[in-house]
């Protein structure tokens, strides 16, 4: 079977899983959300990369029953999590061009809400500057409405799409995540730690919470830490983990 056939029976199968990445308070060291992943068992070719299918599914609209699937399992298991009484954490959900322009958003976002009784400001979507500048005036309006429904906006990637910054005032979004790229050495090059501290500022400036992605040591730490950035994930704290395993890590000190 093609990647395609070999998706659809994936769903049914419940072959994909959600794996969830640790965002950690620069200051308090103390995990206070998570970015949710999906991976793909595939049982006949092991893991597959969501970078492999999630173009695939994009292309062949699969991505929609994939998208409504991670939403609701990533806030079921949020819920659960609260339930079972660990500080409440914000999950962030990858949400792909097809999804955000998609008619079904609002009310694929509110089912899961609804669904699984999680209260709106523990979800956030994360989305690329690349999504919003094809027809800006209807990407303002799908932000705003779910900006109404309570929930978080994130603009992932933040630095390297085709965005103008005229136009970051307009958007009604919550978090700038800092692309890695820009972590990677701002320890060791003074023009990438300039550009670095200015999105910090912008967010500052902004009232936008802002997440570095990508910290892999403990400089890169030092860094945010020292330059103020609110928020931390990236592999110097872990990888991306079965939910099993973030439940390990919020229960001892990172
Ligand atoms: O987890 P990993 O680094 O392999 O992710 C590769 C790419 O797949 C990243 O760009 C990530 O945003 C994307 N991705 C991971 N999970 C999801 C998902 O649930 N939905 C969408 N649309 N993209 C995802
Ligand atoms: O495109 P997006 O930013 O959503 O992709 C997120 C992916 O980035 C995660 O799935 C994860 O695999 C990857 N990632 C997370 N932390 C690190 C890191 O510290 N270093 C590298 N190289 N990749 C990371
Ligand atoms: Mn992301
Ligand atoms: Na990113």
């Amino acid at each position: 079977l093609e990647l395609e056939g070999r998706m659809r029976r994936a769903l049914a199968n419940e072959e994909f899983v959600v794996f969830y990445q640790p965002k950690v308070s620069a200051d308090r060291d103390t995990i206070v959300g998570a970015e949710a992943l999906i991976r793909w068992m595939d049982p006949e070719r092991g893991m597959v990369s969501p970078g492999e299918f999630i173009p695939v599914a994009e292309e062949s609209g699969q991505i929609e029953a994939i998208g409504t699937w991670v939403l609701r399992e990533s806030c079921r298991q949020n819920r659960k999590w609260q339930n079972a009484g660990f500080d409440p954490l914000k999950v962030s959900v990858n949400v792909s061009a097809r999804q955000f322009r998609s008619r079904g958003l609002i009310e694929t976002v509110t089912e899961a809400l609804d669904d699984t009784g999680l209260d709106p400001k523990w979800l956030e979507l994360e989305i690329t500057e690349s999504m919003l500048m094809n027809d800006v005036d209807a990407a303002v309006r799908k932000m705003k409405a779910l900006r109404d429904l309570g929930i978080g906006l994130s603009i992932d990637d933040f630095g390297t799409g085709y965005s103008s910054l005229s136009y970051l005032g307009r958007f009604p979004i919550t978090t700038l995540k800092i692309d890695r790229a820009f972590i990677a050495d701002v320890d060791t090059n003074p023009k990438t730690a300039e550009i670095a501290r200015a999105i910090i500022g912008l967010s500052r400036g902004l009232n936008l919470e802002v997440v570095a992605e990508g910290a892999e040591i403990a400089a890169h730490i030092m860094f945010l830490r020292n330059n103020g950035c609110d928020t931390v994930q990236g592999f110097y704290y872990s990888r991306p983990v079965p939910a099993e395993e973030f439940e390990r890590m919020m229960r001892q000190p990172v």
